[in-house]
């Protein structure tokens, strides 16, 4: 029996955990008391991850489709066959006709995106579509106009913080992690209030989290930045900004000025539908508030206002002058410049084939991933890889997506198991479990709301026939003849290290992440004056606190070139006038808003199916406000069919007090079948996905899907 100390690699909070490992296998999971950062957040995810490794339904070995079923192959037959189908692809048609999707878990590897990266530039396409288009690129897109890099995510210093005000997140349950790892965060925040600091929770919906705060502020779905507006336009006008930031950190205010003068606080209350003086209330306690804090997340992006209101989220920051300062937002440097790398990083400058709109982050909008399939002419996409995504179930308009990916020529999945996103699988490429696998999560050093290091050891070896994605991409760029990174001598050099690895009988001596997680120690900066050394790391399996809380790095780190905040993008400023001009209403027939939520024990379209965290018959449900409900003559338990202009989906009703009145909320994750290529047993399924509802509409400025803002109707069956 041995005992590995590693962290979970499910979500961000990246709990420390201790892992019991008999006979190469795990047999306990418990959270790591000694890990001096992070374990607070320990969940029943985490203490069942072996589940996954040990899934019935794994994929155990390459399998290629015959027919109906899948027959399993060697690596060598699928890296080749793969590469020869794309090259003729390529060779026809030209690079684009290659693309991939990239899922959240890729980024919970730090091997992952760095190597498709580099098979991607080898390779020359910009067909490249990755969750942040559901998720969180409306940060990526502020971050980059206001402070340089679509990188830069500052970090909440909770512990010092009087007064939270948290918009369209539900910590109690998700945790306290976005573009940020706040281990314990939840936990924190209640300490801090029952120290009488103030949390205030804005969400259309009572949640796990609204029930434990001061003030719950029930807002209309869509509508946050106008209550964001609403408080800058209280600050600007009653003279309670931080004079000293609107002169000297950020440039823009006296835009921001003219921007609120045009905006009428009635109209902005009438529009969030919250009362007027209550939005005057706090924005006056939140500037006069020693410490402060906006958080914004999923709840707030995935609307067609989304971008919006997350500036204003920052803004509501930097005017109250709350960026690097204690209780504010940090800016934590991390020991790897990440900011600086991601410059170096060739990111390819595109626009879309049929829309014409831009990339964020690297990539395009996943909305516009069907039609780029299914429509002919020179770039069209007819073959994809799926990295580590269920785009069906988690992104919009599943119907529609899977009908596209039905249309390839070429569909690859990357994956643990098979799930909804992969049914149309040519190839099913068997990926490796975290637990079996080493990370060095070193680019997202900076993301840590303390300066900290973990190595992320693996815990049991990964079965003989699983590959980490980064060999895969490595295998199939040298199959293909592509230079990896775009770069002459890489293929060479990775060819003779495996040539040399082979002779001398040292696999160590083959090029792999782990000279990479070497260099970037090696040159690695100093944090609180201290340099790592290799050393640290490893002889500090729980992990190391690199020092305290630094502040008085973020103007450094900004990236703007006259290196200040910029409050007032251009762009932004265009798209709120236009918000204050238009008037939204429901459409005929679709009276109502489809919202989501998390459960503590799923992720995302994952883990639904693992017996030891959901109760048999687990699946998701309509909330229904009880006065909706009546008016519709549903009771709690009926069965209702909600349906919207793309798709329709029928479950039971659940009559629940705590959601607004217009509002029907339904999981998200769900309905993802999970099929079994190995015996061919009829596939499993648990629930509805609510994404087949949602359509192509996204919020112009980050591409993003606005998943909780889709029109519906609602009727008992
Ligand atoms: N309505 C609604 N929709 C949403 C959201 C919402 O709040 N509401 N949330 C959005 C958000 S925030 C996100 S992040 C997205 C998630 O969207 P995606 O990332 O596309 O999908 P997931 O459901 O997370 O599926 C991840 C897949 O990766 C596989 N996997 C896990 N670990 C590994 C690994 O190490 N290697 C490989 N190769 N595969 C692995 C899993 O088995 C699973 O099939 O969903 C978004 N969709
Ligand atoms: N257990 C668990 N934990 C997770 C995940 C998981 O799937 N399961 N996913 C992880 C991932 S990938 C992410 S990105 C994070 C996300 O973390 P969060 O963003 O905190 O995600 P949610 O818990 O979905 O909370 C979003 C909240 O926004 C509310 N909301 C919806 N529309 C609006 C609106 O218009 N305005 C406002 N103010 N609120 C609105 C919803 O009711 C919901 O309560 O969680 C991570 N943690
Ligand atoms: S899934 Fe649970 S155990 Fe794993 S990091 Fe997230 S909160 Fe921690
Ligand atoms: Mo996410």
């Amino acid at each position: 029996m041995t005992t590995v100390h590693t962290f979970c690699r499910y979500c961000l909070a990246s709990c420390g955990i201790e892992v019991t490992v008999e006979d190469d296998r795990v047999t306990k999971i418990a959270p790591d008391k000694r890990n001096p950062h992070s374990w607070q957040d320990f969940c029943a995810k985490g203490r069942t991850a072996n589940q996954l490794v040990e899934h019935p339904r794994r994929i155990l070995a390459p399998m290629r489709r015959v027919g109906q079923g899948y027959v399993e192959a060697t690596w060598e037959e699928a890296i080749d066959d793969i590469a020869t189908r794309m090259n003729a692809l390529i060779d026809a048609d030209g690079p684009d006709a290659v693309g991939v999707y990239y899922g959240n878990p890729a980024g919970f590897s730090s091997s992952n995106i760095v190597f498709m990266n580099g098979w991607l530039d080898a390779i020359g396409t910009h067909s490249r579509y990755f969750v942040g288009s559901v998720d969180q690129n409306a940060m990526h897109v502020v971050s980059e106009a206001m402070y340089g890099s679509e990188l830069m995510s500052p970090v909440s210093d909770v512990d010092r913080c009087d007064y939270f005000l948290l918009v369209g997140t539900n910590p109690a349950v998700s945790a306290w992690n976005w573009l940020e790892t706040v281990p314990g965060g939840w936990r924190r925040a209640l300490a801090r209030q029952r120290d009488g600091a103030t949390l205030v929770v804005v969400d259309p919906v009572l949640t796990e989290s609204a029930k434990q705060a001061d003030v719950h502020l029930p807002i209309r779905p869509g509508h946050d930045w106008a209550l964001l507006l609403a408080m800058v336009k209280v600050v600007l006008d009653e003279g309670l900004e931080h004079a000293e930031d609107c002169r000297d950190l950020a440039t823009g205010v006296d835009d921001l000025r003219a921007l609120v003068a045009e905006a009428d606080l009635d109209d902005l209350a009438r529009r969030c539908e919250l009362p007027r003086a209550q939005i005057e209330t706090i924005a006056r306690d939140f500037a006069r508030a020693r410490g402060a804090m906006v958080v914004t997340r999923t709840g707030v992006s995935l609307h067609a206002a989304g971008t919006i209101a997350e500036w204003l989220g920052h803004v509501l920051n930097v005017v109250t002058g709350r960026m690097d300062r204690p209780g504010g937002r940090r800016f934590e440097r991390g020991y790897v410049d990440a900011l600086r790398l991601f410059d170096l990083a060739k990111r390819p400058v595109h626009l879309s084939r049929l829309r014409r709109r831009g990339m964020i982050a690297g990539a395009h909008g996943l909305a516009e991933l069907p039609d780029e399939i299914t429509t002919p002419g020179p770039g069209q996409i007819r073959a994809m890889v799926i990295n580590s995504g269920n785009p069906v179930v988690s992104g919009p308009d599943g119907a529609k997506l899977d009908a596209a990916l039905a249309d390839l020529d070429l569909l690859v999945a990357i994956d643990l198991v098979q799930r909804e996103s992969h049914r149309h699988a040519h190839w099913l490429l068997p990926a490796v479990h975290w637990l079996e696998r080493n990370d060095l999560p070193a680019f997202t050093s900076s993301m840590h709301d303390e300066p900290f290091v973990q190595y992320g050891v693996r815990a049991v070896a990964p079965p003989p026939g699983a590959r980490e994605e980064w060999r895969i991409w490595i295998d199939l760029a040298l199959a293909m003849g592509r230079p990896l990174f775009g770069a002459r001598g890489v293929n060479a050099f990775v060819s003779a290290t495996r040539r040399l690895a082979r002779l001398a009988r040292r696999p160590s001596l083959e090029f792999s992440p782990h000279w990479i997680d070497r260099l970037l120690i090696a040159t690695s900066r100093k944090v609180n004056g201290r340099k790592l050394r290799w050393r640290d790391v490893v002889d500090n399996p729980h992990g190391l606190v690199l020092g305290p809380r630094e502040f008085g790095h973020f103007r450094a780190a900004l990236r703007t070139g006259d290196g200040r905040v910029h409050a007032a993008p251009p762009e932004f400023l265009a798209r709120t006038r236009e918000l204050l001009a238009a008037n939204p209403v429901a459409p005929e027939g679709y009276p109502f808003i489809l919202g989501s939520r998390r459960h503590r024990h799923s992720m995302n379209s994952w883990l639904n199916e693992l017996p030891g965290l959901h109760p048999a018959g687990k699946v998701n449900e309509a909330l229904l406000n009880p006065a909706d409900a009546a008016a519709l003559g549903i009771d709690d338990g009926d069965r209702v069919r909600v349906f919207s202009p793309v798709g329709a989906v029928e479950l039971d009703a659940s009559v629940a007090s705590g959601v607004r009145r217009g509002l029907v909320v339904v999981d998200h994750g769900w309905g993802s079948r999970i099929f079994d290529p190995r015996r061919g047993a009829e596939p499993q399924s648990y629930g509805v996905n609510r994404n087949l509802l949602a359509g192509d509409e996204i919020d112009p400025l980050s591409q993003t899907s606005t998943l909780s803002s889709t029109y519906v109707g609602v009727q008992r069956v």
